[in-house]
């Protein structure tokens, strides 16, 4: 959870393994674009600043956050990956949507992961305002993507 003592880019760089022969998948949620797009941002710059190559990141976007269960396990399905990241922004209205999506990834991603040996990371902000979703993909209290990249190496590498 990113608090005021705590910024999801904050971490000792020389306690991460070296990703230079890992390789990652990314499913990235097409709602809330700006935030997701500056997660996945993130996350390929972290990826690589610990040095995995491009050609071994491989991104694949759903439309919403609901569908990024689905996309996680067609990658998991496909095999070849260290680790799997799934990025997304749900942000609360004025119904239950928003309660019915975030329980739906939750539950999904949690059920893949113990079901396969591929570790997926989970990269769902649930926010109650946009402000809250900026601050958290590159804002005051650093980028969710960053964090989920670290957690995606040191799961490979569990
Ligand atoms: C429908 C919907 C709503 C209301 N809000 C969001 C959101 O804040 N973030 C997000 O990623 N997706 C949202 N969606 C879309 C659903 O995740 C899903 O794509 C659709 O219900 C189709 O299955």
């Amino acid at each position: 959870m990113a608090t005021a003592l705590h910024n999801l880019s904050a971490y000792d760089f020389n306690k991460i393994p070296d990703a230079a022969n890992m390789c990652f998948g990314i499913v990235v949620a097409e709602w809330n674009s700006e935030i997701t797009g500056a997660m996945l941002t993130g996350a390929v710059d972290t990826l690589e600043k610990h040095g995995a190559i491009p050609e071994n990141i491989h991104v694949k976007t759903v439309p919403g956050s609901f569908e990024l269960v689905y996309g996680a396990h067609q990658m998991m399905l496909k095999g070849g990956y260290d680790a799997i990241i799934i990025l997304g922004c749900v942000i609360r209205g004025e119904t239950p949507h928003f309660d019915y999506i975030c329980q739906g990834v939750t539950t999904g991603i949690a059920r893949l992961n113990s079901m396969s040996e591929m570790p997926i990371i989970y990269g769902l902000l649930t926010t109650n305002d946009l402000q809250q979703a900026k601050d958290r993909s590159g804002g005051r209290l650093g980028n969710k993507g960053d964090e989920c990249a670290i957690d995606a190496i040191k799961m490979a590498k569990f």
